[in-house]
């Protein structure tokens, strides 16, 4: 039999969304390639996925429904039937909606699959008619979009793409060669067009290393320094007044408040010289267009949303919005509504039930006062035990017996090791889906390459399955994979969609948002003061605070721990915590270590190598040491994505993670975590 060959999209939750091109033998994947003709990821895929067939066949693949058969935790299973295992979630979910009511039950997904259908579609029917708790709040995005929304009105912005315009670019709290990687040529186009790259970011990222000029702020201190830059721009002239008496409010507020902010100040707070202040004023507010990239490594700090609100204010003083390779590059995930209309999946009727943010995972499994308490767990698309901070309190929650845990995967992660019921979940390249880019302004379709693997579903059937199992009716469960994403598609060519593995969206190659104004707030115009703020009881005006939990923080808690714990994503194998498991991906990484500085080692007496404890209340890793100057004094790192059995138990980073939530956005402040560290 020949081969053919089906194109798709990565489905991962990564800026990229890479066409790929898979081809089929027999019914057997054999090979992934990218898309040579996709106009953003151009023929590549990534250290990650180019070795995803092996994820797809991989002998630890969850093929059939299990029961758990040993202690929670403790992996244990045996494999059952789906009308088994249906049969049993169903019971149980109605026992706990009897006894309890429906918001005993609580759903828990995040980006695993960031699919249209896949990642979140009739999972909102089911659970809506249980009257399930809501999943509130966001691990990744939401922040820097409500942020920079606070300024602009609306979440929208620069298309990165059009960041080889640009004469200058500033990647902010982003490393892109190694999370965004298909941007990267786009970035060399610049350079080599003329442009300066200037990377800011508190570790010398791989990024970092191939930047003009690295500046290395102290983390959640970027606030102050662009204070300090609107400092200058202002002093010096370099507003665009044109463009700010047209196009924005309160502007006068913030010249005053501004004044203060002399680049001394604002180099003193995040640990840099006033020269640096001076200079990266003085480039920003004189070339032009001057293009900012940023993603989400800045929105979690407890000042988070104020770091993407600030940072909205620069392109409207400096007017760089006009020029194409100007403005604020963020997550591009909003302009998809252009053309996909995720809405169609809403319940019709909801009935108001109480949130429970995300990041709070384990405080509301263990919180004794919680009425009623979460007595049955969903989990799909996510991994919290290791992904979400103070993830001991998860790990402890989960263990409840009088807990019902259900957990739909490809793998038995941490998280899934604690489940009472799994059900095994298909892999992108069996499930067909559509997928909404936040990197790039194309939309990718995902043909079904290959029938599922052993009994897996997509978990759209696996909605289906259950709703059928707990009698619920809903007109959307009738409809097919395809239907269901026919329903949301709004004006788009669909032919040429299949044909192609992508469509741009209907939005111009020469995308300048707001060139002649138009934010999205109520005056139209950029709000540099805004009343809205205020109103729900944040500084109207960029303000810069320190967090609670950092050096400059509470004095009690620094005297204890000391140093700044950062847990960036460092290796080019991993996904967040996606394949560390895998052999080719996780040994090839090496393992878990923490970087610290050379006078931070000398004063614990800690060479290169050496075995370390490090520590907070949260709990207590052992890693080896590597000494460094990817970080500063007082700063300390520790790579995410490792799983428990990599630290022998102990717990992960995120075990030491802080769950205190940002300013605004419901988003969460890993960054902002105080350690200390000494010979084990
Ligand atoms: N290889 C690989 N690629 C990935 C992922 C992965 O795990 N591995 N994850 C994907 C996901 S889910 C996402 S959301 C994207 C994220 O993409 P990015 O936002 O680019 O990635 P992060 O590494 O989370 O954060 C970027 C940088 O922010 C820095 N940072 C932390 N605090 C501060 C601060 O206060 N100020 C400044 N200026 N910088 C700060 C961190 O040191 C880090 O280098 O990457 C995606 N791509
Ligand atoms: N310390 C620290 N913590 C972090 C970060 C950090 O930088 N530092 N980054 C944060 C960020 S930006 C993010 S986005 C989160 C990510 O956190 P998570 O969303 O928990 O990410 P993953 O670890 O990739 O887990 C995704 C899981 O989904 C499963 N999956 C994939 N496709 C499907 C599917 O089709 N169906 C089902 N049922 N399952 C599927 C995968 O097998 C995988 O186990 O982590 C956050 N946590
Ligand atoms: S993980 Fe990101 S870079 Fe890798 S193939 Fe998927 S979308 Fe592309
Ligand atoms: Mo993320």
């Amino acid at each position: 039999m020949g081969s053919t060959v089906f194109l798709g999209t990565c489905h991962h939750d990564c800026p990229d969304s890479c066409g790929w091109v898979a081809t089929v033998e027999n019914g057997v994947a054999v090979k992934l390639r990218g898309n040579p003709d996709h106009p953003y990821s151009r023929g590549e895929l990534c250290p990650k996925v180019n070795r995803f067939i092996d994820r797809v066949y991989s002998p630890d693949r969850v093929l059939q429904p299990l029961r758990r058969t040993g202690p929670k935790g403790s992996g244990e299973f045996e494999p059952i039937s789906w009308d088994a295992a249906l049969e049993e979630t169903a019971s149980r979910i109605n026992d706990v909606r009897a006894r309890w009511g429906g918001e005993a039950i609580l759903p828990w997904w995040d980006a695993g699959t960031q699919g249209l259908i896949q990642m979140s579609s009739l999972d909102r029917r089911l659970f809506a008619a249980l009257g399930a708790s809501q999943l509130t709040g966001s691990l990744c995005g939401n922040v820097a979009g409500v942020g920079t929304a606070a300024t602009n009105g609306i979440t929208r912005g620069a298309d990165p793409m059009n960041v080889r315009h640009a004469r200058l670019v500033l990647l902010w709290g982003t490393n892109t060669r190694l999370t965004n990687r298909h941007l990267w040529p786009f970035v060399e186009e610049a350079r080599n067009n003329g442009a300066q790259i200037v990377v800011i970011d508190p570790m010398r990222t791989a990024t970092a290393e191939a930047a003009d000029w690295f500046l290395q702020p102290l983390p959640g201190t970027d606030v102050a320094l662009m204070l300090g830059m609107m400092h200058v721009l202002i002093r010096d002239g370099h507003v665009d007044a044109d463009y700010v008496a047209n196009h924005a409010v309160g502007y006068d507020r913030l010249a005053d408040h501004v004044a203060a902010w002399t680049p001394e100040k604002a180099a003193d707070a995040c640990g840099l010289e006033a020269s640096d202040v001076e200079r990266l004023a003085t480039l920003y507010g004189t070339a032009q267009p001057a293009f900012i990239r940023t993603l989400i490594g800045a929105e979690h700090h407890e000042n988070g949303a104020m770091f993407f609100r600030t940072l909205a204010c620069l392109p409207v003083l400096t007017g760089s919005w006009r020029h194409r390779g100007g403005g604020l590059a963020r997550s591009v995930g909003s302009w998809a509504s252009v053309n996909v209309d995720g809405s169609v999946f809403d319940p019709v009727e909801t009935v108001a039930t109480r949130g429970i943010n995300m990041n709070h995972l384990g405080r509301a499994l263990t919180d004794p006062n919680l009425d009623p308490p979460v007595k049955a767990l969903f989990v799909w698309g996510g991994n919290p035990v290791v992904t979400v901070p103070a993830a001991g309190l998860i790990a402890r929650g989960l263990q409840r017996e009088d807990l019902f845990t259900v957990v739909s995967e490809q793998f038995i992660t941490d998280t899934a090791a604690h489940a009472d019921i799994v059900f095994p979940a298909t892999t992108q390249l069996e499930q067909q889906d559509l997928v909404e880019s936040w990197g790039s302004l194309y939309l990718g379709w995902n043909e079904k390459a290959i029938e599922p693997v052993g009994e897996a579903v997509p978990n759209t059937e696996l909605w289906r399955r259950l709703a059928a199992a707990l009698d619920l009716a809903d007109p959307l469960f009738e409809l097919t994979d395809e239907e269901l994403i026919r329903k949301a598609l709004v004006g788009v060519d669909e032919a040429a969609l299949r044909r192609e593995g992508f469509v741009r969206l209907s939005v111009p190659e020469d995308l300048r948002p707001y060139a002649e104004g138009g934010f999205g707030t109520a005056s139209g115009k950029a709000e540099l003061y805004s009343e809205s703020l205020a109103a729900s009881g944040h500084p109207a005006l960029p303000e810069f605070s320190v967090p609670r939990e950092s050096p400059g923080g509470d004095p009690g808690l620094v005297a204890s721990y000391p140093l700044a714990l950062l847990t960036p994503k460092v290796h080019t194998r991993f996904l967040n915590s996606s394949y560390s498991h895998l052999p080719k991906h996780g040994p090839a990484e090496g393992g878990p270590f923490v970087e610290l500085a050379a006078s931070d080692a000398d004063i614990r007496g800690i060479a290169a190598g050496d075995r370390v404890r490090v520590w907070n209340d949260r709990g207590s890793l052992t890693l080896v040491a590597r000494i460094s100057d990817r970080v500063r004094a007082g700063v300390v790192a520790v790579p995410f994505g490792w799983w428990l059995r990599d630290h022998d138990g102990e717990g992960t980073a995120n075990t030491l993670t802080s769950d205190t939530l940002t300013d605004w956005g419901g988003g969460v402040a890993y960054s902002d975590t105080l350690v200390e560290v000494a010979l084990s």
